[in-house]
């Protein structure tokens, strides 16, 4: 499979196992789990033709790890907009998380905090540069620290999803330190 091939697989994955499994005619589980033939199937019969082998080349190879198989079925690790529940332990962050986010969402981060949006959760990066390149898709990035150890002291809850991406129900303002 061609780089490009591989990219166009990658993001009609994440489409459908975060967003719109009907665009491949399946149902995910409770958690998010879909079989991997029944998967290749609904694509299939929607004109996104993968192989199994290609599809495991993708989970592989994929920069943020965004997807996991256990056995016969796969999931995306994070990014979810359906309604699922990864049922991950919660975990406790390091004392610091970073949000990648762009200069024309920080006057309502400020009034309301990080809000998961379409998304189940915020997503936070455990580093920096993770959180720059996050906050890149859309534009010069802006990196806002993230007091999770004042968070996890005021009892609010954090999962680490299998790539390593924190996640977490909202951050009030007060645990957000913007830059200068
Ligand atoms: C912003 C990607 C206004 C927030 C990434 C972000 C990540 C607010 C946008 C994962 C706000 C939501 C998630 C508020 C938050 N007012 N804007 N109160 N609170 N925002 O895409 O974190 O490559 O849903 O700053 O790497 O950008 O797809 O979240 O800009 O891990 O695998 O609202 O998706 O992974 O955008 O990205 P998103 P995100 P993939």
């Amino acid at each position: 499979m061609s780089r490009r091939q591989a990219i166009h697989a990658s993001k009609f994955l994440s489409l459908v196992l975060r967003h719109r499994p009907d665009a491949a005619g399946v149902t995910l589980d409770a958690e998010g789990w879909v079989g991997i033939d029944e998967l290749l199937a609904g694509c299939a019969a929607r004109g996104v033709a993968i192989t199994r082998a290609e599809l495991l080349e993708v989970v592989r190879d994929s920069d943020k790890q965004r997807f996991a198989i256990d056995g016969e079925r796969i999931r995306a690790n994070q990014g979810h907009s359906v309604e699922i529940d990864l049922a991950l332990p919660p975990s406790v962050p390091p004392a610091r998380l970073f949000h990648g986010t762009v200069a024309r969402f920080l006057a309502s981060i400020v009034r309301e905090g990080l809000l998961p949006g379409a998304r189940r959760h915020v997503h936070l990066s455990p580093d920096v540069e993770t959180a720059r390149r996050v906050g890149m898709r859309r534009g010069e990035p802006v990196v806002l620290t993230v007091d999770a150890g004042a968070m996890t002291a005021a009892g609010l809850i954090f999962y680490r999803s299998e790539n390593g991406v924190w996640l977490t129900d909202r951050v009030p303002p007060q645990f957000l330190t913007f830059p200068e």
